[in-house]
């Protein structure tokens, strides 16, 4: 799952990518101040692969991944986020939207004072500015081709009708049919949308943020960057020792990660064998030929069956063999609805 952290210049994007992932990105105190865009993969803590790992003494143990950009955001002549950086929020598979709440006299706020809800509010509206135009601009277009009692125009009107509502479009506005005519606009705010505030000693305007969230239907993750990156940059057995120091159980990058993997609606699946232990992450309600093509394309294409049993009574049973005989091993096909934990052999043929 590829995921992007966007918001306004300074908010700390780029300081929470460090939290996130223990990486040493230069921060600027300065908007644009560098340029460029960092990316890091982070494992997904999985006591279940630990677990399988140390049956099968595998070559190689592999968990799940989230992957994260820290974006270099433009800002238009209004503050906002500019349509250049817009575009390139169509490639991610969900927003983090890093809102600033922190205080400090050194960071200038680019609208000159903290207020993530505020904050939060003008991003979201950028998005569906932007979406609105696209969805016009198609609207244009087929009505000069006279498509206006097509599927395609119906579903953008409400769309549009939506955005101008100010709202953003959401996951679950269109059913499926409808998003594969739709996949080629791209539409920023059909994506999922996490909010991450970013606080400091003390932090500023969380309980409108909060209330913001809540009307709009947005996970809200709360974060202390600055300390959760020097946290994450310290050694690990000073980490564990700060951690507690300041009351915290997990770092940043667990709690993080744990926090998009649920609320993205991700479960983990997972592929054994002497070679490798492997952790596969699909949206919940996949079926086994969706988690087949995760694994590789030719396993979607060619799917026969899945033999399916959960890690844990795999575990329990200690082998694949022991499974069966157990009659936990299971035959399912292609519309089998894959449930976090399983443990999944496909059968195929190219
Ligand atoms: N005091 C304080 N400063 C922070 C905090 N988070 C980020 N900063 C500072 O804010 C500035 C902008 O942070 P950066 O991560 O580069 O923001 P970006 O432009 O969104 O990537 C840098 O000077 C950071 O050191 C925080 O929690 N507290
Ligand atoms: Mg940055």
């Amino acid at each position: 799952m590829l995921t992007g952290l966007i918001g306004l210049p300074l908010s700390g994007k780029t300081t929470i990518f460090n939290a996130v992932t223990g990486r040493q990105a230069a921060t600027s105190q300065y908007a644009g101040g560098k340029k460029g865009m960092n990316i890091a993969e982070i494992e997904v803590p999985d006591p279940r692969v630990d677990a399988l790992s140390d049956l099968f003494r595998p070559k190689r143990t592999t968990y799940a991944k989230v992957i994260v950009k820290d974006l270099q955001i433009a800002q238009d002549e209004r503050g906002s986020i500019a349509p250049v950086s817009i575009a390139e929020f169509r490639s991610l598979a969900a927003l983090l939207i890093v809102l600033r709440a922190f205080e400090s006299d050194s960071v200038l706020h680019p609208s000159g004072h903290v207020d993530p809800a505020a904050d939060l509010r003008r991003v979201v509206d950028s998005l569906i500015f932007s979406d609105y135009e696209v969805v016009e601009k198609r609207m244009g277009r087929l009505e000069k081709e006279a498509k206006k009692n097509s599927r395609e125009y119906q579903i953008l009107r409400d769309a549009a009708e939506r955005l101008l509502g100010g709202r953003v479009i959401g996951e679950d506005f269109f059913s499926d049919g409808d998003v594969k005519l739709l996949s080629g606009l791209s539409l920023a705010t059909t994506r999922p949308v996490i909010a991450v505030a970013n606080t400091g000693e003390g932090a500023a305007g969380l309980t409108a943020l909060e209330s913001l969230t809540r009307d709009l239907g947005v996970p809200l993750f709360v974060v202390p960057g600055q300390l959760e990156m020097e946290i994450a940059q310290l050694e690990k057995s000073d980490q564990k020792e700060f951690l507690e120091d300041q009351g915290l159980k997990e770092p940043a990058l667990s709690r993080f990660v744990q926090f998009i993997y649920a609320r993205l609606n991700l479960i983990s699946f997972l592929t054994v064998g002497p070679d490798e232990v492997r952790a596969w992450s699909i949206r919940k309600g996949s079926n086994a030929q969706k988690a087949a093509g995760q694994i590789h394309s030719d396993l979607e294409k060619g799917f026969i069956r899945a033999e399916v049993v959960s890690s844990s009574d795999l575990l329990h049973l200690k082998g694949l063999a022991e499974a069966k005989s157990a009659g936990k091993l299971r035959q399912e096909g292609k519309d089998y609805v894959v449930e976090d934990g399983d443990v999944l052999n496909i059968l195929f043929n190219v």
